[in-house]
């Protein structure tokens, strides 16, 4: 992990991103798809596409974070998978992802953006995200934890009924 986050730092001051390295072949969803990741990745398990069902996704570790928003008032708790261990998992290399919601929205959020560890969220507060409440996946940010991300700019890279990943 520790030589990971040198590896990214190092990769965002070139000003790309490397995630990933050789990995074991990636298997099938056996449940359904929430999340494809396509463009500049390396494991595939469909023509051109990583499909990743909930097990793949658990599978990839869990992280939470705390943090309010800027829907709610209230200190909210996220938890899920590390957004760069996903990136990691399909050996993404890139600059930038095209994220894409179940209702078309989308938004690039740089590879740059790791070193705040956004997380793809799929529980809030001790509950799994349904489609009414922005899940099954949300990009969330530790908001409160760095000014920086206290942003428009920022706020728009948390992508709610997050679908795809088209990576640059
Ligand atoms: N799926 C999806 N995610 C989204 C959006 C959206 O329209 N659809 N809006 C983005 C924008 S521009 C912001 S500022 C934040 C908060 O959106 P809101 O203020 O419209 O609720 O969510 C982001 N995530
Ligand atoms: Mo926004």
């Amino acid at each position: 992990m520790r030589y990971l986050r040198l590896t990214i730092a190092i990769a965002a001051l070139l000003g790309w991103g490397v995630v990933g390295h050789a990995s074991e072949r990636l298997p099938e969803p056996t449940g359904p798809v929430l999340l494809t990741v396509t463009g500049a990745i390396e494991q595939t398990n469909a023509p051109g596409e990583a499909r990743f069902d909930k097990a793949m996704l658990d599978d990839l570790g869990s992280a939470s974070i705390e943090t309010h928003t800027v829907l709610s008032e209230d200190m909210q708790r996220y938890e899920g998978v590390p957004l760069e261990a996903v990136l990691r998992r399909v050996s993404a290399k890139g600059k930038v992802m095209r994220a894409a919601a179940a209702n078309a929205y989308e938004v690039d959020i740089p590879f740059d953006d790791l070193q705040y560890e956004p997380l793809i969220a799929m529980q809030a507060n001790g509950r799994p995200l349904t489609l009414r409440d922005k899940g099954p996946l949300w990009v969330v940010y530790p908001r409160d934890a760095h000014k920086v991300l206290q942003d428009q700019r920022y706020d728009s890279r948390w992508i709610w009924q997050l679908i795809r990943l088209h990576v640059e």
